[in-house]
Order: structure tokens, then C-alpha cells, then sequence
């Protein structure tokens, strides 16, 4: 288990490194909102979603895409805003979508993502195939009325949604302290008789256990869970924000426990693998965020044609 949420994460991280990477040189052009420091959080969930579940998340959640498996070519496509992308470079990190593999939806709007989970948590108890969908969200996202409305909604109908905040202490440039009149956003399951976990989202034995007992709850059709899962962001919130506001101290403290190197060195300790193993899985990786992103750069723009496709209701003349 330790040694597939690794996986996943090594492939976020590595991911995100390539697309700043990419950026700072000048060949990427677009927004970017780094979950470098949330990598454990989807991976620990994912490995017990299977392909019948769904997840919706924001803007930051490349993260939370890559662990539930969408794929990197459409996604690099997207990234790159070319034709070989999801949604045909249209919609790009705002809007990163793979039903396929049941990656929803990423999205800019605050707390919308809770809603659009809600739904389908909805959609699959009508199935009645156990199938349960996850909504990511932020901490601030935690302060908008559509998280009220969502937990509302899903435990007065049993829905099997689970809610997971990844509190990373800030939202855009303001802190939790500053925004958040409880300490535990977890208290706030109570109104809605739901459970409710505060955890430490960076610890993958915690973050899998809470996840799991959470998942296990809605298949089985007893309603939905708020997870509250503690984290930090590493780079500030969108790329290039220099996050002043963020005392040094802080940061640097969250940035010494990186969680991912951290897993790394334990699957070591505990000889869950060896480091030739490791270096197996990361040079995989490597080697296949290398073909995504050549694959990308070769692909071309969609075009003033395709560029109207899909978008509107009746096409422009
Ligand atoms: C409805 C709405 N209000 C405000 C904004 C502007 N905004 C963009 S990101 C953000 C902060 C959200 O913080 P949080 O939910 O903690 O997520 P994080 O970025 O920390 O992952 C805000 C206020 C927005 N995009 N949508
Ligand atoms: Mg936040």
C-alpha cells in the first residue's frame, strides 16, 4: 500500500517540477497553481478509488488528477493548449477533464467543486453500483455557501460523497487564522450529522486510513464524511507569487518535512523496497512525463475552427 501511494506521489512531484520547469523557460504558457507539499493527500485516497468512482477538485488539484490516473499525454495536451488535450486545449488547468478515467473536472471557482461531487454522488446512488465520488477542496473553499449547501444535501440524502479539505493555511494571500472562525473545520460535520476527522493529510498511513474508512462508509450506504486533511503549499499560491506573507519560518519548517522524500526514505527503513526499486519507479516516471511532454509540443493548436467546437450551445456562423 506505502509503496503505491509512493508511486503516485513521485509521479506528482516529478510532474510538477517538469511543468515549472517548463514555464520558467519560456516553452509553457499558462496559469499554474503548484500542489508541490500535497502529493500524499490524493495518492493515500486513490489507491482504494477504483474506475467506477469520481473526483472533482480545483484549480491546484493536477495533483488529484494524476492520482486517480488521468492520463499524461491529454494532460500535458491540455497544459500546452493543443489539440491533443482532454478537452482539445480549451479548457486547460481550470478545467482538466478525463471522464474516463473519472477525473471530473478541476475548477476556478471557489467551492464549486463540492456541488459537482454532490451531484454525482447523486447520479451513482441512482445507479446503485457502489460507486462513491470524492470532492477536493480548500480550506477557504470551506468558508463558501456552496460547502454548506453540499454537506447538507448529501447527508440529508445519504449520498456517498466523500469530502476531503486539503488546509494548506492559506487562501490566495490570507491565512486560516485570519478567515476561519473554528480551529477544526472537521467540528463543522456535526451540523450536517455527518462524520467529521481532522487529520495530518502528509502522513500516508493516516491520510489512507481516514480515506478508507470514509470510502467504505458511502459504498455501503451510509452517507458521506468531511475529512479534513492538513498540509502546506510549497509554492505559494499561483506560480510566481512570492508569498511574503507567509513567515519564513513556517515555510521552511513545512518545506523540511516534505512529505514525499519523507515516504521515500521509510519505504527504504522498512526494506518495503530497495533503492534500485526506486529508482526503477522514478526513472519510469521520468521517462514517461518525457514522452508527454514531446508528444505535446508536436501536437498543434486547435485552430479558429475547433476553437468554437464544443463551446457554444449553436455553433457561430
Ligand atoms: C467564488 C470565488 N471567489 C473567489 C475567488 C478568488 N480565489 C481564487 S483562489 C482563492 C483562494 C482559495 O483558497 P483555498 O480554498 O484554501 O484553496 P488553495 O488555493 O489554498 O488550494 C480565491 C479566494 C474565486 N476564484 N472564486
Ligand atoms: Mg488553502
Amino acid at each position: 500500500m506505502l509503496l503505491e501511494i509512493y508511486r503516485r506521489a513521485a509521479l506528482i512531484r516529478q510532474n510538477d517540477i517538469r511543468v515549472i520547469k517548463e514555464i520558467r523557460a519560456g516553452r509553457l504558457v499558462t496559469s499554474y497553481y503548484s500542489p508541490r507539499g500535497q502529493e500524499i493527500i490524493p495518492s493515500a485516497v486513490s489507491v482504494s478509488l477504483d474506475e467506477r468512482d469520481k473526483i472533482c477538485t480545483i484549480y491546484r488539484g493536477t495533483h488529484d488528477m494524476l492520482a486517480k490516473g488521468f492520463p499524461l499525454k491529454p494532460l500535458w495536451g491540455e497544459l500546452a493548449g493543443r489539440i491533443s488535450g482532454s478537452c482539445k486545449g480549451k479548457g486547460g488547468t481550470m478545467h482538466l477533464t478525463h471522464p474516463e478515467s473519472g477525473c471530473m473536472v478541476t475548477t476556478g471557482i471557489v467551492g464549486s467543486s463540492m456541488p459537482i461531487a454532490t451531484g454525482l454522488g447523486w447520479a451513482a446512488k441512482l445507479d446503485g453500483q457502489g460507486a462513491v465520488s470524492v470532492a477536493y477542496f480548500g480550506d477557504g473553499a470551506a468558508n463558501i455557501g456552496a460547502f454548506h449547501e453540499s454537506l447538507n444535501m448529501a447527508s440529508l440524502w445519504k449520498l456517498p460523497v466523500i469530502f476531503i479539505c486539503q488546509n494548506n493555511r492559506y487562501a490566495e494571500h490570507t491565512s486560516f487564522a485570519n478567515s476561519t472562525a473554528v480551529e477544526r473545520l472537521s467540528v463543522r460535520a456535526a451540523g450536517y450529522a455527518m462524520p467529521g476527522v481532522t487529520i495530518e493529510g502528509n502522513d500516508p498511513e493516516e491520510m489512507y486510513g481516514a480515506a478508507k474508512v470514509a470510502i467504505d462508509r458511502a459504498r455501503a450506504g451510509e452517507g458521506p464524511t468531511l475529512i479534513e486533511a492538513l498540509t502546506f503549499r510549497f509554492n505559494g499560491h499561483v506560480l510566481g507569487d512570492a508569498a511574503a506573507y507567509i513567515p519564513s519560518a513556517e515555510l521552511e519548517k513545512a518545506k523540511a518535512a516534505d512529505p514525499v522524500p519523507k515516504l521515500r526514505q521509510r519505504l527504504l527503513d522498512d526494506r518495503v523496497s530497495d533503492l534500485a526499486g526506486i529508482e526503477e519507479i522514478e526513472s519510469a516516471i521520468a521517462e514517461r512525463i518525457e514522452q508527454a511532454v514531446a508528444a505535446a509540443y508536436a501536437a498543434p493548436t486547435p485552430g479558429i475552427e475547433e476553437m468554437k467546437r464544443d463551446v457554444f450551445a449553436h455553433e457561430l456562423a
